[in-house]
């Protein structure tokens, strides 16, 4: 890698020096003939008075040139001169060709050419010419150390970032199904339940460490409720942080929406109230405070929401609860050594958190007793940034009946199944007596380059749950053929289209402002968005408030998981999604909803942007920012 060369502005320059060929080794290795003709040579290169590395990266030859300058002080620091036994060579250092000055000697750094001086005598010189010799072996040894260090390093942290745990989660704990969140109607007629978040203590497999809870010491109570009631949730906060709660996926008034925009101070209880009025559909709540989603979500504040509906929900599907249809909240977790939650961000990651060791329903090794030939499984994808592609080990098919906003118009038949954060999906797998497969999560398609997709978890696979099928299975309905109609938008309808341009932690170049509201649609239209991923990191786009379709995915009819209600959609990156979004009713020109990755960590950082749904001819108020201003009950 070493390459000499000469200085073609000085005598006896202008070409390469022989020993190049060889470099320092093969001159190691010369016989004694051929070690004076190396000498003269080595003496004819120092004469020359440069070095150079260009061959070794800038930062290499810059450790290459350090080096060689420290071993010249040493061997040329000014000296007394010597005695008169030979004839005085005055040290000269060159000046002057070259950017730099003073103590750089005007050395170029890019180029590593350095300057040497020449004292003493001419056995002075040779001496010192075969001490440089050694140095420079010697350095050179050292840098190949640090180089093989550096890929070696490398390697291991590249290797390392590769999680698998096929075959290495024991299964050994029951999975912890959450509690139907109990709820009371009130003299109105309207049903109340109670959130109380709360720090406690919560055991991801090494023992109780802090976390937070609704209700409990680690995610809250399911929530669950019917179409056309109304209800009413007194949230209380009983952390030592503001928060908020977001209610993921609900249609809903903005000022019940648990936005940025509605804190929740330390003692302090809010009770949003709503009106239910949407599909049968798994949604999901939890914070959204401005900037600090990622942590609090982290830290365990999460549930599911369930909305039934009877023109919408199938009797035929497994459907009672904790017996043949299962929340399974799936989630990531980076633990310390002493086991608690470690909130830093992955190692040169882009994403935040990355965890390899999975919580279902906060149960990490779970296992479920299945007591029926078919269980309804409904999964929630709460993790801060990591996305699954869900499957069986033994690759057995499965039916995907649901996703974001409701079922879907048909079940459809498939191996895997992609979530992306935030994202649902409900799927009815059959089992047999006594079998035992396990839901594991591949390499999710993210569709980003081999760098960005080893650093955001693309190339994991992860064991999540184990079914234990008992030998006695309860006979189960056949799984239906229709499931319930969902009539497609009419692209031909829309008022108006706009684009949004995910980037560099921000929306079509602006990161959120809550002062700001960057699109106002009006009731009773449907408008067509364009949104696209720019910067190749993973994106999850979600829409508060509304229910959208997608039209195109890379201008192609989407894939059946995509054809049903969404709220939140994968952008994979540099492809094009087309989504229809019905604005239907619920105005407020001043308390805005949000949109926004729900990749926690991108989302905190400013990628979320605001709309309003305003009457027709009325126009966007200016939200007020203030996170201590209130909005709404
Ligand atoms: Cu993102």
């Amino acid at each position: 890698m070493l390459r000499r060369r000469a200085d073609a502005a000085r005598p006896g320059g202008g070409h390469a020096c022989p020993a190049s060929a060889g470099g320092v080794r093969e001159a190691g290795q010369a016989g004694a003939s051929m070690r004076e003709t190396g000498n003269a040579l080595r003496r004819r290169w120092i004469e020359s008075g440069r070095v150079s590395f260009p061959a070794l990266p800038i930062s290499l030859q810059g450790v290459a040139v350090l080096y060689v300058r420290g071993w010249q002080k040493v061997q040329f620091a000014p000296r007394p001169p010597p005695p008169a036994r030979g004839p005085a060579v005055t040290a000269i250092v060159p000046r002057g060709h070259g950017t730099g000055s003073g103590t750089n000697q005007g050395l170029p750094r890019r180029s590593g050419v350095i300057s040497v001086a020449i004292l003493g005598s001419s056995d002075e010189r040779e001496g010192r010419g075969r001490m440089k010799n050694r140095v420079l072996v010697f350095g050179l040894s050292t840098l190949l150390v640090v180089c093989g260090a550096c890929v070696g390093l490398g390697t291991f942290v590249w290797n390392r970032l590769v999680v698998d745990t096929t075959g290495k989660v024991d299964f050994a704990n029951a999975m912890a199904v959450p509690t139907l969140a109990p709820s009371r109607l009130d003299a109105a007629g309207r049903r109340v339940f109670d959130l109380r978040a709360s720090e406690g203590r919560h055991d991801f497999g090494r023992g109780s460490v802090p976390t937070w809870g609704f209700n409990g010491a680690y995610l809250g109570p399911t929530i669950r409720a019917a179409r056309g009631e109304q209800v009413v949730i007194n949230v209380h906060n009983e952390l030592p942080e503001t928060t908020t709660v977001h209610w993921h996926g609900v249609h809903l008034p903005a000022t019940m929406d648990g936005g940025p925009h509605r804190p929740i101070a330390p003692g302090e209880t809010w009770s949003p109230a709503w009106e239910m009025d949407q599909p049968a559909a798994t949604l999901w709540y939890h914070p959204h405070p401005h900037g600090e989603t990622a942590s609090h979500v982290y830290r365990g504040l999460a549930g599911m929401f369930i909305v039934d509906d009877p023109g919408t929900s199938v009797a035929a599907l497994p459907h009672r609860y904790g017996v043949d249809d299962f929340p399974v909240i799936v989630q990531d977790k980076l633990l310390t050594d002493e086991g608690e939650l470690d909130e830093g961000r992955s190692f040169l990651g882009d994403v935040g958190i990355l965890g390899d060791t999975i919580a279902v329903n906060g149960t990490v090794g779970p296992y479920l007793d299945v007591t029926t030939e078919r269980v309804r499984l409904r999964l929630l994808n709460g993790s801060n940034a990591r996305s699954y592609e869900f499957g069986f080990a033994d690759d057995r098919g499965f039916a995907v009946v649901g996703t974001d906003g409701g079922l879907l118009s048909e079940p459809f038949g498939t191996t895997r199944i992609a979530l992306s954060p935030g994202e649902r999906a409900e799927i009815v797998v059959t089992v047999r007596p006594g079998e035992r497969p396990v839901l594991r999560s591949t390499p999710p398609p993210l569709g980003l380059d081999p760098l960005s997709n080893r650093f955001s978890g693309g190339t994991d696979t992860l064991d999540i749950l184990q079914l234990r099928a008992v030998d006695r299975l309860t006979a189960s309905e056949a799984l239906p053929t229709r499931l319930v109609r969902v009539p497609r938008l009419d692209p031909a309808q829309a008022a108006g289209r706009r684009s949004f341009r995910l980037s560099d932690r921000a929306i079509n170049g602006q990161r959120m402002d809550m002062t700001r509201v960057d699109a106002t649609a009006i009731k009773d239209t449907v408008e067509i968005w364009r949104l696209t991923n720019n910067d190749g990191s993973p994106h999850s786009f979600h829409l508060h408030d509304v229910q959208f379709q997608v039209l195109t995915e890379d201008g192609r009819t989407p894939p059946p998981q995509l054809l049903g209600w969404k709220d939140t959609l994968f952008l994979r990156p540099n492809v094009a999604y087309e989504i229809i979004v019905p604005f239907i009713d619920y105005t407020d020109p001043a308390v805005p909803y949000m949109f926004h990755c729900h990749v926690l960590y991108h989302e905190d950082q400013g990628m979320m942007g605001q709309f309003v749904v305003v009457e027709p001819g009325q126009h966007a108020g200016t939200p007020v920012g203030a996170p201590g201003h209130r909005h709404g009950p």
